[in-house]
Parts: structure tokens; sequence; C-alpha cells
């Protein structure tokens, strides 16, 4: 009797603890000795702080999401070319045997936010258009023409679409992009456009409404000064920009995924303060609701996101602290780190014709990526993008 109400009273207390969000002790005796093996730890009475993080966390699973990025220029159009802007290239379709991106295109460099004249480029992706290009082969491109075009003046899209995506579903081809609205300040707020066609070579219609928007509602600007950092209260995380949209066909709904910037953003111990959200749809053309679940990752400046065993696989580039991690979740939501990779290349476009099931990161065999091309002595703003290839090499058995 007395050890069923022990019993009792410890359930009672271990609900209470979590209830009250109190860690619980592990148990480490429960691991196994080919774990602690693996992990190289003699002695389970032992534990360094870095062997238990290597328990709780699994450091001895997953080895096989890990691999090696590696960049090689491309030929024909996505060569560098000298003063233009060539970078965030989509995913790339196959279709009639032939490859098809669609990336963000423009003139000329960046010059800052300090110039005192807003017609003035400021970034290296403002003043640009949707633009694609097809191959036979992956290596040598040949630049097909305009895509999306700029808004009328007056229009959400009038200064500047770009970074674009492209989903091909029941027969119709689908864009989404950043759009943003003149003038382009530190504190213009940005928002994703959708644009459809018939045919990947166009033409494409775009829908009359941004699809998304930043939660501009919350949070608030201190002072009139053009500073983004500058707040009197923070606002939700995507209060100032909603960027770098992919759209997946999930589970019979669509699935927005998108980083958000938040007014007021902070520096993180992994970097800049970077979050993804999702926002699901019934129909393509949307509309897009935010989920509650939001934000749900804590990082990655850019993602690349694919269909792997039911759930939904993620590459998480630069900025935060699971910046250059690989995540998996069986849900589209809920994701867990599977492994650490080195130097994610940036903005990558996966190839949608792979395979993506035969290996966990088969996704990641091949796709495009850019690179920024800067000039000695000058800002990054004023550098040249050109768009490349990656190859991802999963964990090589041989080594020297
Ligand atoms: C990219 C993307 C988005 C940003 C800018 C252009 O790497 O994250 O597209 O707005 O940088």
């Amino acid at each position: 009797m007395k050890s069923l109400k022990h019993l009792l009273s410890c359930v009672a207390l271990a609900a209470l603890a979590s209830a009250c969000g109190t860690k619980q002790a592990t148990d480490y005796s429960e691991y196994s000795q080919d774990t602690l093996d693996y992990l190289g730890i003699k002695d389970v009475n032992y534990l360094s702080a870095a062997s238990k993080r290597a328990l709780e966390r699994g450091y001895y699973k997953n080895a096989e999401w890990f691999g090696r990025f590696s960049v090689e220029n491309l030929t024909g159009d996505f060569a560098y070319e000298k003063g233009v802007i060539r970078r965030d290239p989509s995913k790339v379709l196959k279709i009639d045997g032939r490859y098809y991106t669609w990336y963000t295109k423009s003139i000329g460099p960046g010059h800052g936010f300090e110039t005192g004249d807003p017609d003035k480029k400021v970034f290296p992706w403002d003043k640009s258009e949707v633009w694609y290009a097809s191959s036979a082969d992956g290596y040598h491109w040949k630049e097909e023409g305009l895509a999306v075009g700029l808004g009328p003046t007056g229009s959400y899209d009038d200064r500047s679409v770009f970074t674009p995506e492209v989903m091909a579903h029941d027969g119709k081809y689908y864009l989404v992009y950043q759009t943003v609205k003149a003038p382009y300040l530190l504190r213009t707020y940005n928002q994703i456009g959708m644009a459809v066609a018939d045919n990947p070579h166009g033409p494409w219609t775009k829908l009359a409404k941004p699809i998304l928007s930043p939660s501009s509602e919350t949070g608030e600007w201190k002072g009139e000064k053009d500073d983004r950092f500058a707040v009197v209260s923070q606002g939700e995380w995507d209060s100032h920009k909603v960027h770098d949209p992919t759209l997946m066909y999930y589970k019979d709904k669509f699935y927005l995924y998108y980083k958000g910037e938040r007014k007021g953003e902070k520096i993180t111990m992994g970097g800049r303060e970077i979050r993804w959200g999702v926002a699901i749809a019934d129909n393509i053309e949307g509309p897009y609701v935010k989920s509650k679940y939001n934000p749900i990752t804590q990082s990655g400046h850019e993602l690349a996101i694919w269909h792997y065993d039911g759930g939904i696989a993620m590459v998480s580039g630069h900025d935060g602290p699971e910046k250059e991690t690989i995540q998996w979740a069986k849900d589209g939501i809920n994701f867990e780190i599977m492994a650490v990779v080195n130097e994610v290349p940036p903005a990558l476009g996966l190839v949608e014709s792979l395979d993506t099931e035969k290996h966990p990161t088969e996704a990641l065999r091949w796709g495009l990526s850019h690179k920024y091309v800067r000039t000695p002595g000058k800002s990054w703003l004023e550098s040249d993008n050109y768009i490349t290839r990656f190859t991802f090499s999963p964990i090589q058995k041989k080594r020297i």
C-alpha cells in the first residue's frame, strides 16, 4: 500500500513538475552500451555537460543525413556577367526533358539607403524582376526572358519583384515571390505575391493582391528616422517583412513556408534574429492562414524544403542558433535537427524531378545557388551576383 501511495505521489509530482515547466532529471543509465560507446563515453556515472548534451540531443543518430556541399560555376547565360544581378534561383522543374528555373534579375549595383535619391537602387535585389532560364543538362543555361515584371506605379509591387519560388500543380504553374512598393526604405514592409500561368513560358497573370503580408499591426517604430532597429516595441516575429516564400502541396493543402523579419531585430547567440513560419490554404490561390505554431524555426536566412518520408525536410542556411542544419518534421511543422552541415550555399533551388524518397538527402544531390562577386574595397551592396550549381555528397565512407 505504501509503495502504491509512493508511486501515486511520484506521478503527481512528475505531472506538477512538467506542468510548472520544471526540468526533470534524465536517467542516463537507460542509454545502451552501444550508444555510450558510439559517443566515446566510458562511465555513465561521470558525464560531462557535453556528454549529457550528446545523449539528450541524440548525437549518436542520423549520420545518414550528414554530407558536404560544394559549388561550381555554370556556363551559357549563368556564367558570371559583370554589372548584372542574377540570384535567388527557384526550384528547378523538368518539363518535356528540359530543366527550368526562375530567378531575380536586375542591372547594376545597390547603393544603400543614404544616397538621398529615392530612385537609386538600394540592395542588389532592388529594382528587380523575375526572369527564367532553361537547360538541357543543368550545366549550360539559356536565359529565356522576363516572367513577372513590376506592377504599375502605386501598386503593391511597383518597386521590386524578386526571390521567386515555383510550383507546378494540376496542369498550371504558380510563382510566389517577394514584393516591394516604392519607396524602398529600411522600414518599408515587404509582402509576398503570386502569379499563375498555363505554361512555363507564360504569360503570367498576377493575383490582384499579395497572398501574405507581415504582421505590421504589431510593434511600433520609434521616431521618424528610417532606422529598422529603433522601436518602442518589437512586434511579432514577422512584423516587418515576409520573405523567401516556398509553396508545398502537403496533406491535401497548400503550405506556404516563409521567413519573417521583425521590427527592431536583435542579435541572438547564433547571429541575426531570423525565423520561419508557415501559412496554410485549402486553395492554392489562398487565403493563406498563418499557423498558430509560428514561428516554426528559430533560424535560417534561407531554407530549401522538400518532401521526405511523409513529412517535410529542410536545410537551413546562415543566421540563427540552428543555422547550417538539416531538419525534418513529420507533420511539416515540428522540425527536429537531423544533421549539422558545412557552409550551406546561399539560396538553394532544389530539383523537383529527383527521387527524394531514395535517401534522406537525395533532394540535395544537385541544384542551384548563387554567389557574390565583391569588388575589393566596396560594400557587399555593390557586388554582382550570379547563379551557380551546388552538389551535396552524403557522408563519405572513404576518408583520407
Ligand atoms: C535573400 C533572401 C531574400 C532577401 C534578400 C533577397 O537571401 O533571403 O531575397 O530579401 O536576400
